[in-house]
């Protein structure tokens, strides 16, 4: 009776929004921020029953990442430090959308009696809560420690602004018992980096390093975290622009989203970067692409995006686990068999996947949306990720991370030092030093950076590992865009009828053509995505890919 009064009294100082309905989508809640308050209260309260189901501690992140400055959104991290669990998100539809404070009461208390969910008057449960650098953040984050404070036996713990992957990972080690500070996430970055940067070979490195990185922040919170970051690393120039205090506006013609769909330099990049290694984070850090301005451009940029940086990984990975699993030397005995997969969407260019299937991986495509991807890679021993855009980590299981552990114990006493030693130890710390949570843009920066010096290769030998297919990517919108039904990962659509024939039958036309359609997760619109043997060929096939939905 207590909670329900808790609830009620709460409950109605946030009164959701008329005449909207919304949905948990790919990434959470997100809308414009005015329209927030209530949606952000009423998934404080599910943090806190999610925290009290799992009895662990759960992430509460506000933001819209690459969304206008205006928007802003809210998801949850689960105990492992991943999304909310796909079977929640329903509840989390029916909460934000409960019309009174009556019809939330009533959802929450069904709820509570079918999940089992009791708070058993030991210690309070933690939620911890993170923003981006939104002015709305602050008051949004107030609402969602009220949410939290109207469920008995929930505490809010403010962790301040963050880079969305700090608070998860901050999550994933409150709930290993490990250190979970900032502090604690820079000291495992900038280690393992150093034990890497240690661990390269000599005849490997390039005769002339350059050791110079350019970074667009987009204006959001990653640049200047990065900043800090830096200074543990010590052999890295970091140069960070649009870092967000200096009036440039979050995500406005600066960011990874920006740089990698409209394929143009960020705001304060031109040609006198012409030739340098510059890589754009999106506006809460998950997302990074690199790129380089050709020499004779302004705008005009080299893309090297997350298909690429995908591929990078895989090939540095592919080649410590077959150091590993040379079986020459005596007293070394012993090997595992680890499966190596890759993930990656409809989004992914073509000559990428090609590319990945001539290394001999196993390629999986999921539909959009971390979360899909996110499952694959975690059925693999070690599982590689990305999204185009560039969200995506490097995930490995944990039988072989205990093997890498003890077999690197073991290979200490018989034959320290030796290549396989070194093998096991790079993956060890590629392990921490890529956020096993989710996509993280610090720690992908930072390995990218490694992988090219221990492979000596400048930004252009990078990209010149296959050629992107020419692509272009349009937004319809429609009234309805719940009309449009995908399958196979996205790359049909099986609703409305006869519109896959349409879109079949303007692929023909095209030497390598490739489109398809699907609903956003995060915006109103449908997406188009075409692809073709040249750039002219792309636009056209887009453009009337588009003229079919609309
Ligand atoms: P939607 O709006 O569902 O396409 C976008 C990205 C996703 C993912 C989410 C979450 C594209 C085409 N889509 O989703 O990959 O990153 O945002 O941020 O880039
Ligand atoms: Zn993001």
């Amino acid at each position: 009776e207590e909670q329900q009064s808790l609830l009620l009294n709460c409950s109605s100082r946030f009164p959701p929004p008329q005449g909207v309905k919304l949905s948990y989508g790919t990434a959470g809640f997100r809308a414009h921020a005015s329209l927030l308050q209530s949606t952000v209260y009423r998934v404080g309260i599910l943090a806190a029953l999610r925290s009290l189901k799992t009895h662990s501690v759960i992430g509460l992140m506000i933001t819209a990442s690459h969304n206008k400055v205006s928007d802003n959104g809210v998801k949850i991290a689960d105990p492992n430090g991943g999304m909310l669990s796909q079977q929640w998100e329903p509840f989390a539809d029916a909460l934000a959308n409960a019309p009174s404070p009556q019809d939330l009461i009533r959802l929450i208390s069904e709820f509570v009696e079918k999940e089992n969910i009791s708070f058993d008057g030991g210690r309070p449960v933690e939620v911890l809560l993170g923003r981006d650098t939104r002015p709305s953040g602050d008051s949004l984050l107030k609402a969602a420690t009220e949410g939290i404070t109207s469920i008995v036996g929930a505490v809010a713990i403010d962790m301040g602004i963050l880079t969305t992957p700090q608070l998860h990972w901050m999550v994933h080690a409150r709930n290993k018992a490990l250190g979970a500070l900032e502090h604690d996430y820079f000291e495992q970055l900038s280690s393992s980096f150093r034990c890497l940067m240690d661990l390269i070979p000599m005849g490997s490195k390039s005769k002339e390093p350059n050791n110079n990185l350019v970074v667009d922040g987009a204006n959001g919170v990653g640049g200047v975290k990065l900043q800090i970051l830096e200074k543990l690393l010590n052999s890295l120039v970091i140069e960070v622009r649009n870092t967000g205090k200096d009036g440039g506006v979050l995500n406005e013609g600066v960011g990874a989203d920006y740089v990698q769909k409209e394929k143009v330099v960020p705001r304060s990049f031109g040609s006198n970067d012409v030739g340098k290694r510059c890589v754009s984070l999106d506006g809460d850090a998950d997302r990074l692409v690199y790129f380089s301005v050709p020499p004779g451009s302004s705008t005009k940029i080299d893309l090297v995006d997350g298909d690429k940086i995908l591929s990078l990984f895989a090939l540095f990975i592919k080649e410590q686990l077959s150091i590993l699993n040379e079986k020459e030397a005596k007293n070394e005995k012993g090997s595992y068999e680890a499966r190596l997969g890759v993930v990656q969407t409809a989004y992914a260019n073509g000559a990428s996947t090609d590319y990945l299937k001539q290394l001999g991986l196993e390629v999986i495509l999921t539909p959009t949306g971390v979360k899909y991807l996110h499952e694959k890679a975690a059925e693999f021993d070690v599982g590689i990720y990305f999204e185009a855009n560039g969200h995506g980590t490097i995930l490995f299981s944990e039988s072989f991370i205990c093997w890498l552990e003890a077999r690197n114990n073991e290979l200490c006493s018989v034959s320290k030092g030796s290549e396989r030693q070194k093998a096991a130890l790079r993956l060890l710390a590629v392990s921490k030093l890529i956020n096993q949570a989710v996509g993280d843009a610090l720690g992908g920066l930072l390995l990218v950076e490694v992988i090219l010096q221990h492979l000596g290769w400048s930004i252009h030998r990078w990209n010149e590992l296959y050629e992107d297919l020419p692509s272009r990517q349009l937004k319809v919108k429609v009234e309805d865009r719940t009309a449009v039904v995908t399958a196979n990962a996205e790359t049909v659509a099986v609703r409305p009828p006869g519109i896959q024939e349409a879109i079949n039958s303007e692929t023909a036309k095209y030497h390598q053509g490739r489109s398809f359609i699907r609903p956003s997760g995060t915006e109103d619109v449908i997406r188009v995505y075409a692809e073709a043997s040249t750039q002219e060929a792309a636009d056209r096939l887009a453009n009337s890919v588009t003229k079919i939905v609309d």
